[in-house]
């Protein structure tokens, strides 16, 4: 089984209107899978883009939720929108992936999981392991949680892959971004790394200066290379450029470019 996690950025743009969507890029990314599945399974797990980044900033989701009344209400209906903007993007996900003859099944993130301070707390796989035997392709997202510590919070695609690579060992995670990998130094820019030894990421989080949070709510690149060191230790990691036809299809196969972080 093959977890793919399609970055925000892949299909929307996330400095352009609202809710935009790239649906020519995911039905070509939908075209690639169908070349390898049922031979192999699939999750596709999709970040927040242009649908939940905009509102969970707006209502600071990630502050938790306030004592008092008014400003706990405002937050509430912040998270309410949020999901539902996440709702959005999952459902034009599975329609595209529908007209390519995939079963993609939506499996809403925040019904599923709980959080302490943004990391999965309780997940319940159950239903996702039945998708998998009974040959559906679950399509999970970067959604709203609840959250012990905070009230609520922001569940990453990121932080979701992490988990279901410890419970479920998949054979390979396939991170598709907007740039062809990793790069020494800021995305798109120096050298990109085709091979990262996963005991070398920690040196390279402090190169690119991950201490702080990005434009993302939830931290952009570095917090992918901080959860593909953990997801190392379970499975195979690539990252490669989901905007470039062929480049998920190499990752599959194992001869692709991008980066690749090797199982130890
Ligand atoms: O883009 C964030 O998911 P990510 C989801 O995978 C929301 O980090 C709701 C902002």
């Amino acid at each position: 089984m093959i977890i793919v996690k399609v970055g925000g950025s892949v299909f929307s743009d996330k400095k352009g209107k609202a809710e935009n969507f790239d649906g020519e890029t995911v039905r070509r990314i939908a075209k690639e899978i169908v070349n390898f599945y049922p031979r192999e399974g699939f999750i596709i797990v999709h970040g927040g883009g242009s649908f939940g980044h905009p509102y969970a900033k707006e209502y600071r989701i990630r502050d938790g939720l306030p004592g008092d009344w008014e400003t706990a209400h405002l937050k509430r209906i912040g998270f309410t929108l949020t999901h539902q903007a996440m709702l959005r993007a999952n459902a034009r996900f599975i329609e595209a992936f529908v007209r390519e003859g995939l079963p993609a099944f939506s499996v809403s993130t925040s019904s599923v999981f709980i959080t302490e301070n943004g990391e999965v707390a309780y997940g319940d796989l159950e239903v996702v392991e039945r998708l998998l035997e009974l040959k559906f392709i679950p399509v999970l997202f970067g959604d709203v949680s609840i959250d012990l510590a905070k009230g609520v919070e922001i569940l990453s695609g990121d932080q979701i892959i992490t988990y279901l690579a410890k419970m479920l060992e998949p054979n390979k995670v396939i991170f598709l971004m907007d740039v062809d990998g990793i790069y020494d130094g800021k995305p798109g820019e120096g050298r990109l790394i085709q091979n990262l030894p996963k005991e070398e990421i920690l040196a390279l989080l402090e190169r690119l200066h991950c201490t702080s949070a990005g434009t993302d709510v939830t931290g952009g690149i570095c917090n992918k290379l901080r959860e593909a060191k953990k997801i190392a230790e379970h499975s195979e990691v690539w990252f490669v450029n989901g905007k470039v036809p062929g480049r998920l299809s190499g990752a599959i196969r194992g001869d692709g470019f991008g980066t690749r972080i090797a199982r130890e």
